[in-house]
């Protein structure tokens, strides 16, 4: 159990899913009381199907989660390298194959960060012969995992922040899948090489990788139902006004789980996780919203095997009724998979889901095509996505948060 600022949670450990989130609850200083928000959060598959269909490539369509176990990778941390100098650490322990724990030291590690960030500020110029400046910087917590899944090494965050929004992060670095070619030139290229020539007799090939994350949000109680906001554009035509148009809220409650598979495009809308059994003192549906970052969906057909069992990456987003049997979208035997335990197929019964204990299935996912930086080992790159409270509060949490103290921190120092 983690208790840091006004946030508490736990945290455990998975030789499938690596690290777990779960009963994550804010304090509400008003209502002088811990308020639930997150359930249990974790990454229930990794999906990275390769772009090429040759004999040697075709069955490159990895789950890595499923048929490796993002935790079973998990490394140890290092001190100071992966975490800065002020995190602690944690140990996981997983099953061996007879029966014994294994231990991995240093799965996890927290931290504070201070990146140097506001966490709010204003300056007020509107008070004649005044200025008054107030800032208040930005402090949050990183519980932090790293999983070297064969050739990748994927950096897991969770960042919990004190105005009550969590941010899931990954980071993707380490070394390309490559293949050995002829060519040590692009213009000796004249067919489809399915990738990237990165280097002489190398090539990078194509490839995704989607990272599905079950979200069982528990906002403020466990009945909640999933709302898309559609900002819509209105036209004035009657001449009562100079202007010719704005834009407005559509509210669409989802019924059942046909109406919440989102593919996210060009549209303004939001996606929130909605209390309506509970309200705010002016009435307003207390929740939280999903602000989408890097997002990608399978550009492969449905009838492509991989597809079937990775039916999951079709949709930005699904919605399913809470079932403790459905926790892992590429099927609970997923190296066996022949598509038919996904969450394609439990989101085909299209059950109720308004004013429910509901889950969200979010997928983070990159198209990648490799280049010649990413060779031979890539620089991170990150993508992820935040949960906001949404009318969650009564006004701003993190108001009466007091100026620090201009401490001066130790620097930190690097020995040969
Ligand atoms: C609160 O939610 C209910 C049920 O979804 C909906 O009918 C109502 O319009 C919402 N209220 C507000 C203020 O958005
Ligand atoms: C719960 O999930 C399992 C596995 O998908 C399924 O067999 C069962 O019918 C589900 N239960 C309900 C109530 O949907
Ligand atoms: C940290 O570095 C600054 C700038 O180099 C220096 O002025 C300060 O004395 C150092 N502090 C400590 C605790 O070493
Ligand atoms: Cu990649």
């Amino acid at each position: 159990m983690i208790r840091w600022a006004n946030w508490e949670f736990h945290l455990g450990f998975d030789m499938r899913a690596g690290a777990i989130i779960s009963l994550a609850s804010i304090y509400d200083l008003e209502k002088q009381k811990y308020r639930r928000v997150l359930y249990r959060g974790y990454i229930s598959e990794m999906f990275v199907p390769y772009m090429d269909p040759t004999e040697e490539w075709y069955y490159k369509t990895f789950f890595d989660s499923g048929e490796f176990g993002f935790g079973l990778c998990a490394i140890s941390l290092e001190p100071l390298t992966d975490c800065p100098a002020n995190a602690v650490f944690m140990d996981g322990y997983v099953v061996g194959q007879d029966g014994k724990p294994i231990k991995t030291s240093n799965v996890f590690c927290l931290f504070e960060r201070y990146a140097g960030d506001i966490m709010w500020r204003h300056t007020e110029t509107g008070i004649p012969g005044k200025v008054i400046t107030e800032v208040r910087p930005e402090v949050t917590l990183v519980v932090r995992m790293v999983s070297t899944v064969g050739n990748y090494d994927y950096i897991v965050d969770w960042e919990f922040k004190q105005s009550g929004s969590i941010k899931a992060v990954v980071g993707l670095t380490g070394l390309l899948e490559v293949k050995a070619v002829t060519y040590s030139h692009t213009d000796q290229i004249k067919e489809d090489v399915y990738g990237t020539l990165l280097a002489e007799n190398t090539i990078g090939v194509y490839h995704d990788h989607f990272l599905t994350y079950h979200l069982d949000l528990d906002v403020d109680g466990n009945d909640n139902s999933f709302v898309k906001t559609k900002l819509q554009t209105k036209r004035v035509t009657d001449k009562s006004s100079p202007r010719t148009s704005y834009w407005t809220l559509v509210k669409e409650t989802a019924k059942t789980e046909s109406d919440a598979r989102i593919l996210l495009g060009l549209e303004a809308a939001e996606l929130s996780v909605v209390n309506s059994n509970k309200k705010t003192k002016v009435g307003n549906n207390i929740s939280y919203r999903l602000i989408p970052g890097s997002s990608a969906t399978s550009l492969l057909s449905d009838d492509d095997y991989p597809q079937i069992r990775g039916a999951f990456s079709k949709y930005n987003l699904w919605v399913t009724p809470y079932n403790k049997s459905e926790k892992w979208v590429g099927g609970l035997y997923a190296d066996q998979s022949r598509g038919d335990d996904t969450l394609a197929a439990w989101s085909m019964r299209d059950r109720e889901i308004d004013n429910k204990d509901i889950v969200l299935w979010y997928t983070l996912g990159f198209h990648h095509v490799p280049c010649q930086e990413d060779f031979p080992l890539m620089p991170t790159l990150s993508g992820g996505f935040e949960l906001r409270p949404t009318n969650f509060f009564e006004s701003n949490p993190v108001l009466k948060t007091k100026s620090p103290k201009h401490v001066h921190w130790p620097n930190c120092t690097a020995r040969p």
